[in-house]
């Protein structure tokens, strides 16, 4: 199985370091030789899924958009990593399903932790009223109830992280 595609399928709150872990996991693989393409839910929510909210349906529909364009790329032999929050049970599974080669990772940090590091100041414009319908405050998180591993962001560095996902990838046959 070595060398097939496959997704790594981080889920967390914004700010838990999603983006940041996905950028040294894109390094460590290309210098490992794989081919890899990030789908950052931000990014994402500026192209493929433009226009789209924050209701239930519209994250279902961003996720499963993200879910396509990843079967696709795993089916070609890249190694697709998607750092969209993701959080709903319900459209974690159709992923998986869809893609197949699936690697679901929580990037699991306290909310009170996101907050105070409040990379692009989202949780003072929620504090303020400004924002609504926010992940982990006033809209849901379900966490994974059986995710193929656990990274502690406010507990363990991003290489520490690193580290234990590629064993994890070794241990599962995609490296
Ligand atoms: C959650 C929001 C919201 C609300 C804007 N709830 O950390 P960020 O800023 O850069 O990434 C977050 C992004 C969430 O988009 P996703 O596509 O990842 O979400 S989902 O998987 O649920 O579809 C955050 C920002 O957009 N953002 N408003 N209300 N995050």
């Amino acid at each position: 199985m070595a060398n097939a595609g496959f997704t790594i399928w981080f889920t967390g709150l914004s700010g838990a370091g999603k983006s940041t872990l996905s950028e040294a996991l894109e390094l460590r693989l290309r210098a490992r030789g794989r081919n890899v393409e990030i789908l950052d839910g931000d990014k994402v929510r500026t192209h493929l899924s433009k226009g789209l909210g924050f209701s239930k349906e519209d994250r279902d529909t961003n996720i499963k958009r993200i879910a396509f364009v990843a079967g696709l790329l795993t089916r070609n032999g890249v190694v697709c990593i998607s750092a969209a929050i993701a959080p709903y049970r319900d459209a974690r599974a159709w992923a998986r399903e869809e893609i197949g080669n699936f690697v679901e990772i929580y990037v699991k940090c306290p909310l009170e932790v996101c907050r105070q590091r409040d990379v692009k100041g989202l949780y003072k414009l929620v504090d303020e009223g400004k924002v609504k319908n926010f992940t982990g405050v006033d809209d849901p998180y379900e966490e994974p109830l059986n995710p193929e591993l656990v990274v502690e962001t406010d507990k363990e560095t991003i290489e520490e992280s690193v580290d234990r996902i590629f064993a994890k990838l070794e241990e599962l046959g995609y490296l």
